[in-house]
Formats: C-alpha cells, structure tokens, sequence
C-alpha cells in the first residue's frame, strides 16, 4: 500500500476538517438506517482528532459503542476516467464506511490505513454523502486486547458496564489520521518495494513494482533514480531491476540522505501513472553483541513515545508532530520506538527526514495481567482469533512501513506474559510471518518478563526489556538500581547470547516537584534513577541502546497510581522540558553514534 502523493498523474483531495458528529447512545444507527440520511442533531467534530476532548461532555469522552462521522464532498468531472480511491489513515478501533448510502467498507484495528476505490459508488459533478461509523470496543479478538466488564451487582444500576483494558494509555478513539481521496490511471502502480544493500562505496538500490487494472499486461514500467538535488543517477526499464549507486551517500542519522525513485506506467507511448518514493540507503545487521547500521555499530539513544497530546488525544496533528522531533533532535536523541502501535505514516516521513532509527512496534499491548494467577495465552483469552489478527496486523504494518530507511527494527508486541507456555508457539507463528515477508530487519518482542523465565528469548534478534527497579518494585530504593540491573542484564546475555536494548526505564515526576535528597515524584528523583541506569548501562558492552518511559506525559484512565495521567515524560504533555531532559541532552550530545 503506497503513501498517497500528488504527481504528475495523481491528484489528492483533502477530506479534512470539521465533519458533523453524532454519538450512537442507544446503539440504535444501523436499525434507524442514520446512513440513508444527512445525520440528525449532529455536533461538529474535528477530522483528524479523537472526538473525547474536544467536548465539555464527560459522556461523549467515556462513551463506550458506536460514534458516527459525516461530510459531503464532490468529485470534479475531470476525475471522470479515473479511478477514485478514499484512504482513512485510521479511525479506532473498528470502521464501516457508507458512501451515498452505501456500504463500501470495513475495518478492524485502529492503527493502520484502510482504502477502497470508489468510482462504483460516487457521484462524478455532485455531491456524495460520506458516513464512518467508528466503533471503540475492544474484546480479546482485537490488537490492543480488552473486554468489557458487566456489573450485575446492587451498587451499580442495571445494565452498567465498562470497557477494561490492561495497557497503560486512554483509549482514544475517533479518526485519528488524515481522510482523503487520491486518484490514479485505470490501470496504475499498486505497490512498491525498495531494498538496499551496500558494497564499499557503491550503493545498491532493488525495487520491485506491482501493477493493477485491465492494461497492465500492455504497460511497461520505467525506474530512475534521482539524486537530492535532482540530478538523475540511472534510469531502467522493467518491473524489476537493479541500481547501483557509485559513491553513494548512505543513510543515517547524521546525515539522513535521500535519494529519489521515479516510477512511471508507460502505456501507448503516455506516461498513465507516475509515483516518486523518498529512497534511504542503508543496512541494519545484529552481528555478536552489538547492531550494525551500515556496517558501523550503532548505540540507540532515545525515548519511547506515544501519540498522545491535549485536546487532539491521538489525531495526527503536523504541529505536534514537527515539535517533537525538534525537542528529540534538541535533546540529542536518534532513535524512538512507537510504542505501543504504528504511528502515522507522516511520522514515519519526518524520521526518514531528520534522520531516526525507529523500532516499529504492532499494536499488541495489555496482554498481560502481571498476576501469574491470570492467564492470557487461553482459549478464551488470547486465542487463535487473536492470533489471526495479529498475523493480518503484522502484514498490513509490513506492507505499509517497509520502504521507510528509518524503521530499524519490528517489536510484535510490548510486555505479553511471555512466562505462560501458550506464549511461545504464539509469538513463534507471529516472529516466523514477520522474518518470511522482511528478511532485512532484525525483529524483537519487548519484555516485561525476566531471563529466566520467558519463552521467547530464543526467537528473538535483540533482547529488548523494560524495567523499573525503585519505581514499581523496591520504590524509593535509588541505592539498590545499579546492583538489580546490572544482575538482571548480565543474566540475559548469559543466557541468550544477544544484545540487549534497555526500552522502558522511568519514574513518575510532576513538573515543579522539587526534594533533596530525592523521593519520588520529584525532578531529582527521575534524573537521579536516570543517572544510576545509565551508569550500569556504560559498564556493559552488549548494551547496546537506551529509551527511556517516556518522551512526554500522556493521558491514561483514571485510577489512583495515575496522577491526570501518566507523568513519565522527560517533557511535560504540552512540551516543556523537565530538569531530567537537560541532564539527557548532556549525555546524549557527548556520546559517540557508537557509545
Ligand atoms: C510499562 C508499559 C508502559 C507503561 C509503563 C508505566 O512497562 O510498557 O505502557 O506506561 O510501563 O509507566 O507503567
């Protein structure tokens, strides 16, 4: 699935901006048909946003069930010989789509585009009526998992329910990610695929591309590589080939290099459809105990992050975004992981821009209930459906991020109970799927639980673990960090044999708390933790990357060990820097790419 751009043969049309709302109370919608007609008592809701804060109405925010979205748009007459596609960036977690009425498509999981042609279903020259239909249930059949919990008891009126989950962020729901429609030839480029490789100077450019629609026998295809200044490197024929690139600059974070591949769909003589992809080129290798990019090691410093910011929760907002790579550019950093789901596609643009090494996580999170009483890995829990998904989840993600030079390194999940016996045929069919469709990037699962006791160790490239000695376990103990960690990390190399990528450490600090000598909460008290961390992670070779829980404060459910939400973040929810970004920017700016 390719990133919709203009070219010379494609056009966009932004479906953007404030669409009428309506929030299905009664679960009564589909059985009243709302989609044959303009919604009635609709609000205006913001596209892309999630719908729970930008109300008074703490009833529209913890609303549990079906919220509808709808605009009109038309479609220009010069569209008439195309073919028309609409492309959701995301709307969580569950989707159907009506187009004048019509049903035109579904969706489950709320963290990857969907997108259908339309030509069917439109009105060329008028006006069409667009309905989404975006459901937030979760059950244990859905990436993230939850359930929903009934409440048949005398304190509760009947009929009171609510939807749990065990990961630790709100689960905002809404469309969160761009809507738009593009168009292409009848017959077009569907899909393209670029690896790199590398041979002393030269660079070696592959692509593969895949073509659609009834004259795609009677096309051919033409390739050409451009340099940054436009400035034409090589030009091939075919729907496969090879390009090799003498002295060529190679991608990374100092210097994030990008090249660019022209495709075009040559039918009679006439260019029908053209498409250009931003081209890095680089190699990722785990080799021994250390992570090759480009054949030179590499240290990962950086900080897990969230799609999380005020009024917007997880809509995609370009403001947003630009400010958190210049506060990760600031503070030194050069990697991220997209914790706890993929990201937009946008942010994966601007890391292949300023130059990040991502680790792109699925959206598996909150499988598990850290209370070894509880199983997961059950029939009725985390199951073959569950399963499934998570193979279609890793498809799809693979499918949409694999050009990117930016994304390093795939995590199939964050912290599942790995100790229970269920879990490693589970993540063996999940890791299998991701090595056949992407050989050329190393594929983690990021650990909560401890050497001894996981089961996938094995199946792993690089062992990564989050880990929050005096925070959670002996809290307030700064003095016991150093002796716990380094014991723990030692005992993952002595048993497994692989780098190790610490990817969650972290206190819990409000902006403005201050004590000396540090308890919890305080600012000293994060960069104090930090520091002792970091102490044990200089000593030991196979470390080979640092992320700290988390780049900024995000919003969570409410419960008493979350103060308006989690207050991890090294910058606060609206982007200030707390005292410990400071002491980050310091360590970050004097390490060498290779600590
Ligand atoms: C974790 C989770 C993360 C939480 C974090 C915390 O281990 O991976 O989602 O937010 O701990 O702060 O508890």
């Amino acid at each position: 699935m390719l990133y919709p751009r203009e070219t010379r043969t494609r056009e966009i049309k932004d479906l953007n901006g404030i669409w009428r709302f309506k929030v299905d109370r009664e679960n009564k919608g589909y059985e009243q048909r709302w989609f044959e007609k303009p919604l009635e008592d609709a609000i205006l809701m913001p596209v892309p946003s999630s719908y729970n804060d930008i109300t008074q109405d703490e009833s529209i925010r913890d609303h549990i069930g079906d919220v509808w979205y709808e605009r009109t748009f038309y479609i220009p007459e010069s569209w008439k010989n195309k073919r028309i596609v609409l492309r959701v960036g995301s709307a969580t977690h569950h989707a159907k789509v009506f187009l004048n009425g019509k049903e035109i498509a579904q969706n489950k999981g709320g963290f990857l585009p969907f997108e259908v042609e339309i030509n069917r279903f439109a009105q060329i020259g008028c006006e069409n009526r667009l309905t989404i239909v975006v459901n937030n249930i979760l059950d244990w059949s859905c990436l993230p998992p939850g359930f929903i919990r009934e409440y048949n008891d005398p304190m509760h009126p009947e009929g009171y329910k609510t939807q749990e989950y065990l990961f630790d962020f709100f689960n905002y729901s809404g469309i969160h990610r761009p809507v738009l429609l593009y168009t292409t030839s009848k017959t077009y480029i569907e899909d393209i695929k670029v690896e790199t490789q590398i041979d002393d100077e030269k660079g070696i450019v592959c692509f593969k591309v895949v073509v659609n629609g009834e004259k795609k026998d009677e096309c051919h295809i033409e390739a050409t590589l451009y340099d940054k200044d436009g400035g034409q490197i090589a030009k091939v024929g075919g729907p496969e080939g090879m390009i090799e690139v003498e002295n060529a600059i190679f991608w990374e974070p100092s210097n994030p290099y990008l090249y660019k591949l022209n495709v075009t769909l040559v039918h009679d003589g006439k260019a029908i459809d053209e498409y250009y992809l931003p081209v890095g080129i680089r190699t990722v290798e785990v080799k021994g105990k250390r992570l090759y990019l480009n054949g030179k090691p590499v240290y990962l410093k950086g900080l897990a992050k969230h799609e999380d910011s005020d009024i917007r929760g997880k809509g995609y907002d370009p403001v947003i975004a630009v400010k958190d790579f210049n506060l990760l550019k600031w503070i030194g950093a050069n990697s991220f992981r997209t914790s706890h789901y993929p990201y937009a596609e946008e942010i994966l643009n601007l890391a292949d821009e300023y130059g990040f090494l991502v680790i792109d996580e699925a959206p598996a999170v909150g499988m598990n209930f850290f209370n070894k009483n509880e199983k997961v890995f059950t029939p009725e829990r985390v199951n073959q459906k569950t399963l499934e998904h998570h193979l279609e989840v890793v498809r799809r993600l693979i499918a949409r991020d694999k050009n990117h030079p930016c994304v390093i390194m795939w995590s199939v999940a964050n912290e599942p109970a790995t100790y229970e016996d269920g879990a490693y045929e589970y993540f063996k069919r999940v890791i299998d799927e991701v090595r056949k469709l992407d050989p050329t990037r190393p594929v983690t699962l990021v650990e909560s639980s401890f050497p001894d006791e996981t089961k996938v160790a094995s199946l792993v490239d690089v062992i990564c673990v989050n880990r929050y000695y005096s925070w959670y376990s002996d809290s307030g103990r700064l003095d016991l960090i150093e002796f716990q960690l380094e014991k723990e990390l030692k005992r993952w190399f002595e048993l497994y044999q692989k780098p190790v990528i610490v990817t969650e450490y972290g206190a819990d600090t409000i902006a403005g708390f201050h004590s000396s000598p540090p308890m919890m909460f305080s600012e000293e008290y994060q960069c104090e933790m930090l520091e002792r961390y970091h102490r044990v992670f200089d000593r030991l070779d196979f470390v080979i990357g640092e992320h700290i829980w988390n780049f900024a404060d995000f919003a969570t459910k409410q419960e008493v060990r979350r103060i308006m939400g989690n207050r991890k973040g090294i910058f606060t929810r609206q982007r200030q820097p707390k005292m410990a970004a400071f002491l980050l920017k310091k360590r970050w700016e004097s390490m060498k790419e290779n600590k």
